[in-house]
């Protein structure tokens, strides 16, 4: 009889070459199968003498515990090398860049306008909005604009039946504020304003920012000094120049317009300044007699000075846009360089 040791050793080396798990069963079948090499030496046991069997049985029986065993380990082998591949193949990088979150941002007309906003809020000033369609009576007779002022012309104004408008300024919501509060005021309005006009330059609907300082000790001086630093801060440079123009207003009186040195050339001139090394920025002035007393305050004791900038304009000069209607065509493009 063959010996069962030996056809173990043949078996364990064998198996342990194996790859496939189709040929390991065929390789268990060729020797513990029905008619495998082992399964035929346990069916000679009955040609032995009775004094050999039991001890030629449990040869054979280790031996096949020895395949068994190796069978076992290889097909353990097999498992955990196509689970390795199979983990390999699908592992994550962890490591690698994310692909981004498309985060939206504010508009660069918002951003313009709470920056305006913070700077005066710092410096005491109460932020107030209020309706963008008004009475014709606080847009313009409250404001000492006459029935017969070219504000009031339809080419100007977008009337809301007859006796309303979309407001064309936001100083109305400025006498809502005097009439509401009591003396000393400071307070900026921000908002939306409209006008009939449409061209490279104006859009029918633009932001304002307005202030108004009401008190015993205001004065012109005062007006430069808050206007100035204002400008200086808003265009981070510390040695900004500026100057006042004369000018007119209805509201005011005296009246200025505001020009700071061009902040694209520096005061060279440029395309921003038209050669010239100056921008005008804002108007001003101390407010009427007309547009206070008509509201009872006492203009022998209190003075008042205001102002108005045109947001998109400021917009514009911060951020280095040449054309307004940029602003309002919504074209990501543009848009997602102010995130
Ligand atoms: C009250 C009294 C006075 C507000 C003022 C200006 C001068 C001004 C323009 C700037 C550019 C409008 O956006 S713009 O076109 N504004 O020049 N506005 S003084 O004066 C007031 C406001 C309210 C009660």
């Amino acid at each position: 009889m063959l010996d069962p040791h030996a056809i173990a050793a043949e078996a364990v080396a064998v198996l342990g070459d194996i790859e496939d798990p189709a040929i390991l069963e065929d390789v268990k079948a060729r020797y513990l199968g029905k008619a495998g090499s082992l399964t035929e030496l346990m069916k000679q046991l009955g040609k032995l003498d009775a004094a050999e069997r039991p001890s030629a049985g449990a040869k054979i029986n280790e031996a096949k515990q020895q395949v068994e065993a190796a069978l076992n380990a290889q097909r353990d082998k097999i498992a955990n090398r196509e689970l390795e591949k199979k983990l390999s193949a699908e592992a994550l990088d962890v490591t690698l860049p994310g692909r981004g979150l498309h985060t939206g941002g504010l508009h660069p007309v918002s951003r313009t306008l709470n920056r305006i906003t913070d700077l005066f809020h710092s410096i005491g000033f109460d932020v107030a909005d209020g309706p963008e369609i008004e009475s014709d009576h606080y847009n313009f007779t409250a404001l000492n604009i006459p029935a017969n002022h070219p504000a009031r012309a339809m080419h100007d104004t977008f009337y809301v039946g007859t006796n309303d408008v979309l407001r064309t300024h936001t100083s109305p919501m400025q006498v809502r504020y005097l009439e509401s509060h009591s003396l000393p005021v400071k307070v900026i309005v921000p908002g939306r304003v409209y006008r009939c006009d449409s061209d490279m330059t104006h859009t029918p609907m633009f932001h304002q920012v307005e202030g108004l300082w009401v008190a015993e000790n205001v004065t012109f001086a005062g007006l430069k000094g808050v206007l100035v630093d204002f400008m200086r801060q808003f265009f981070e440079q510390e040695e900004l120049r500026a100057r006042f123009r004369p000018s007119f207003f209805p509201f005011t009186e005296p009246s200025a317009e505001m020009d700071i040195g061009c902040v694209s050339c520096g005061g060279a001139g440029c395309r921003v300044c038209s050669g010239t090394g100056w921008l005008e920025v804002l108007g001003c002035g101390m407010v009427h007699p007309n547009v206070l007393e008509p509201l009872g305050i006492d203009t022998e004791k209190y003075i008042g000075f205001a102002f108005g900038l045109g947001v998109e304009r400021l917009a514009m000069l911060r951020y280095g846009v040449n054309d307004l209607r940029l602003f309002f065509e919504n074209d990501l493009r543009f848009l997602a360089q102010f995130r």
